[in-house]
């Protein structure tokens, strides 16, 4: 079988997903980085929705992280997702409900008046709280085993630690369960590596090009 290939946008929390799980299995793939508000032609002609990531597998190509990750976990060994079906359905369900809190940090670090910060910030928390009710296991989502839930979860913990870092806002401080869990995705290795090198600086100087309404908010 030939090395899949990811089509990617250096910040986009997507393609994290599914970087994250190809090295959990430690599969050889290619990347490609495209500037996805500048997409090239050749791009365009391939993602049917103008979106990354996109994965190429033998002249075929696959969108949608969550598509593209069920597809990594069905093709390379071992198997994250877990074989009973109802813990499975739950799985996805709550892969499926991390999905707004991607769109969430976007809005938060990107909205450039203060009502549409707020707004995103109150959606956000909602969110969140449902999620630290859902987050009954330690560490992962199912227990000692990592889950497709947690590799799914990871990206939206590494923005929330962005934005403590660079717009002092806590945005875990409520949610004990969700800070242990961001400690322990976040210090995991397949973690760490699938941040790119000079990720805060490129999301950081977007929003100032941007002109983010938080960061007009920093104390
Ligand atoms: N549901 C999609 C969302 C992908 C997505 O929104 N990607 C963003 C970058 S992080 C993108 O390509 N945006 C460009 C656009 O919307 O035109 C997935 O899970 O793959």
């Amino acid at each position: 079988m030939s090395k899949p290939k990811l089509i990617s946008f250096k910040v986009c929390p997507f393609v994290q997903r599914s970087v994250i799980l190809l090295k959990e299995k430690g599969v050889d793939y290619d990347i490609e980085y495209i500037d996805v508000y500048n997409p090239p032609e050749w791009f365009l002609k391939l993602s049917p929705t103008g979106k990354v990531p996109i994965m190429q597998v033998e002249g075929t190509v696959l969108f949608e992280s969550a598509v593209i990750n069920e597809y990594i976990d069905e093709v390379y060994p071992p198997q994250i997702h877990p074989a009973d079906p109802l813990l499975k359905a739950q799985n996805r369900a709550w892969i499926e409900y991390t999905s707004p809190l991607y769109m969430g940090t976007f809005n938060i670090i990107m909205s450039k008046k203060k009502e549409d910060m707020e707004k995103a910030l109150e959606e956000f928390d909602k969110n969140l709280a449902g999620l630290e009710k859902a987050k009954q296991h330690k560490p992962w989502f199912n227990g000692e085993q990592l889950s497709m839930v947690d590799i799914s979860a990871a990206p939206i913990f590494t923005r929330i630690s962005f934005i403590k870092d660079h717009c002092k806002q806590d945005l875990l401080k409520a949610y004990p369960a969700l800070q242990q869990w961001s400690d322990d995705l976040l210090q995991r290795q397949t973690v760490k590596d699938s941040v790119v090198d000079g990720f805060s600086d490129l999301l950081f100087n977007r929003m100032k090009d941007n002109e983010s309404y938080i960061l007009k908010n920093e104390s």
